[in-house]
């Protein structure tokens, strides 16, 4: 069966190294600009230029024809996408995949809420793509991810919530526990797939701890970590320490969030996807 793993750029996944890949960009609006979140997106210069930039900003997701082209012409589709309590992702997803399963009769897509995003998505697409390598077949692999995608789990930890407040998709409540200097949020991906605020840190060194105490009543006991983080190399660098200083055999892989992410984690934001 010829595979192919698909996801929205919300999960900062590029490529894979040994399954075709291919990601739907969202866009992130600002004034007359539009940022597609594509690999080419040069992310860094998008966060200067959005702040200079008065006015709102918003994103949006993939349209129907994004999926599509994502797509291509694959036999077998495991496609992920960023929580549906957030966004409308999900929904063009699956409207993509019933026109695709019509237009090519025998051809499947499985399409994946993962009630999640970033990082936490890149533990269920390199799970994916073990699977595959494995030789799985096509419905063995949707039930090992429904499992594997109950034990994974997201945090993060941001300095603003700026953009979430004012896209609708955070409580205002919360975007006023920041704004002090120093002051990071810590909150996690509920079970629903929206976002729950697990406590706040002042300053870089409590958050790690924060963030380290938070994994470990999610039941992080060594396996494997995936950070994306918003021009903050030093801050997951540092929590990558204190993981390895108690789990040293531990798998924890850095990464840059891409345009989505970065738009909606902001400046230092950082996004740990783990396994409980
Ligand atoms: O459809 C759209 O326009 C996209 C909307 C996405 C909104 C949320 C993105 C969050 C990105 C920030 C913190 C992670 C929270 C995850 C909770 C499930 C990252």
């Amino acid at each position: 069966m010829n595979f192919k793993i698909v996801a929205d750029s919300s999960s900062d996944v590029l490529s894979l190294p040994q399954v075709p890949f291919a990601s739907a960009p969202l866009t992130i609006v600002a004034g007359d600009r539009t940022y597609v979140d594509t690999p080419e997106l040069d992310v860094a210069g998008m966060a200067a230029d959005l702040k200079t930039h008065k006015g709102k900003s918003s994103t949006a997701c993939p349209g129907l024809n994004d999926w599509l082209t994502a797509f291509g012409d694959a036999e077998s589709i495991l496609c992920f996408c960023i929580t549906s309590g957030l966004s409308g992702t999900y929904n063009a997803a699956r409207l993509a995949a019933h026109e695709y399963e019509e237009q090519h009769p025998g051809r499947r897509v499985f399409v994946m809420d993962t009630l999640s995003t970033g990082p936490e998505m890149r533990l269920l697409i390199e799970r994916a793509e073990e699977l595959i390598l494995a030789g799985t077949e096509f419905d063995d692999i949707v039930d090992a991810l429904n499992d594997y995608s109950r034990q994974t789990h997201l945090l993060f930890c941001l300095c603003s919530l700026h953009n979430l407040v004012v896209n609708g998709r955070a409580n205002p409540a919360i975007g006023a526990l920041v704004g002090l200097l120093g002051i990071r949020v810590i909150g996690c991906a509920s079970e629903k797939g929206d976002i729950e605020i697990v406590g706040k840190a002042r300053g870089d060194k409590k958050a790690v701890q924060a963030n380290l105490n938070a994994m470990r009543d999610r039941g992080y006991s060594g396996g494997k970590v995936r950070i994306d983080h918003c021009s903050n190399e030093p801050a997951a660098q540092a929590l990558r320490d204190q993981i390895l200083a108690q789990w040293p055999s531990a798998d924890v892989v850095i990464d840059h969030a891409r345009g989505l992410c970065a738009y909606y984690a902001e400046e230092a934001g950082l996004l740990i996807g783990f396994e409980g």
